[in-house]
């Protein structure tokens, strides 16, 4: 049946097409800005596509094709920032990891004109994938259509570019198969505090392709753990400004499970050990041992048996 399969070849590339996706839209103060506001407009705004060649100068804000008219937006160290997904479906439909990196541009550069070029980013927010040596392995991006993290409140005053970037696995089992959903912001941050951040990487050199989260193949066999690609999240130590907001916690961090946990704990209401889980934080799943409370007014939420998000 030749026609159908044409037919199904069709409709598989449809699909692919239609799970692409980008980040238009920066969240500050809890507010969607307009899209391509304060991110630069990605080469992929119209096809959605994605990025695959990490040794492109590309890999870093995916916009050489594009004019950077950008405007930068003040945030305060401290404060809650986060970026859309548009798509369709306009979520993070494909299995796979999300890190954020923030670089500040050059004293007497306006980031609008900085290309983010040196070993400058640091990570400031990751969301891994979940392992327990080797039954299953679940990517709590799943379906977010939005993404917030803390702009750690040691973080120093100044102007810089935030990245996201969702690296989607799915069909990674061979070199250049990972898609890589990118996208920055220009921020300036005010009130900063007196961290240094690290460690810092460059883009492209952050990445050779070869690293085991991202030459993966996520199926068979189902891998024991994930190793999350690039450097630590910065810990976020050092003096924060002196009026910022009481939370000084840097980052809410997902932890990636690698050992096979033998209790369930996905309470709502169960003793925290301390603090409570910001939105989309893990509270829970089997082997979690963080927080359980979500901060006002999410709850926390079961996505599945290791997993439970704040929501
Ligand atoms: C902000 O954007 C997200 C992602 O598209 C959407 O889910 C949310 O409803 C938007 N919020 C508002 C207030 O429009
Ligand atoms: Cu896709």
């Amino acid at each position: 049946m030749k026609s159908f399969s044409i037919l199904a070849a069709v409709a598989a590339l449809a699909t692919q097409a239609s799970a692409h996706y980008v980040w238009p839209q920066l969240i500050v103060g809890g507010t969607n800005t307009s899209s391509w506001q304060y991110v630069r407009q990605t080469n992929n705004w119209q096809d959605l596509n994605p990025l695959t060649d990490v040794t492109s100068t590309d890999v870093r804000c995916y916009d050489s094709a594009q004019s950077g008219t950008a405007s930068t937006v003040t945030v305060a160290a401290g404060s809650k920032v986060g970026f859309t997904v548009s798509g369709n479906p306009a979520n993070l439909y494909h299995a796979g990891v999300l890190n954020v990196y923030m670089a500040k541009a050059p004293s007497g550069t306006d980031v609008a004109n900085w290309d983010g070029s040196g070993t400058v980013w640091f990570k400031v927010y990751q969301i891994s994938a979940v392992t327990d040596g080797g039954s299953t392995i679940t990517f709590p991006t799943t379906g977010m259509s939005e993404i917030t993290f803390t702009i750690p409140a040691a973080t120093p005053s100044g102007q810089y570019l935030i990245r996201t970037e969702h690296i989607a696995i799915h069909s990674a089992s061979y070199f250049g198969g990972a898609q890589f959903y990118i996208a920055c912001a220009q921020v300036e941050v005010t009130n900063g505090g007196s961290g240094t951040p690290g460690p810092l990487v460059a883009f492209p050199g952050a990445y050779t392709g070869n690293e085991p989260g991202i030459l993966i193949n996520i199926y068979y066999p189902i891998p024991a753990t994930y190793t999350q690609p690039g450097p630590a999240v910065w810990s976020g130590s050092g003096s924060a400004g002196t009026s910022s907001p009481a939370t000084t916690t840097a980052v809410t961090t997902v932890k990636t499970t690698t050992t096979v946990a033998t209790t369930t704990s996905t309470s709502k209401t169960g003793s925290s050990t301390g603090g409570t889980v910001a939105q989309y934080g893990q509270c829970g799943g089997q082997g979690y041992t963080g927080a359980t409370s979500c901060v006002s007014p999410f709850n926390c939420k079961a996505t599945n048996q290791y997993y439970s998000q704040c929501l």
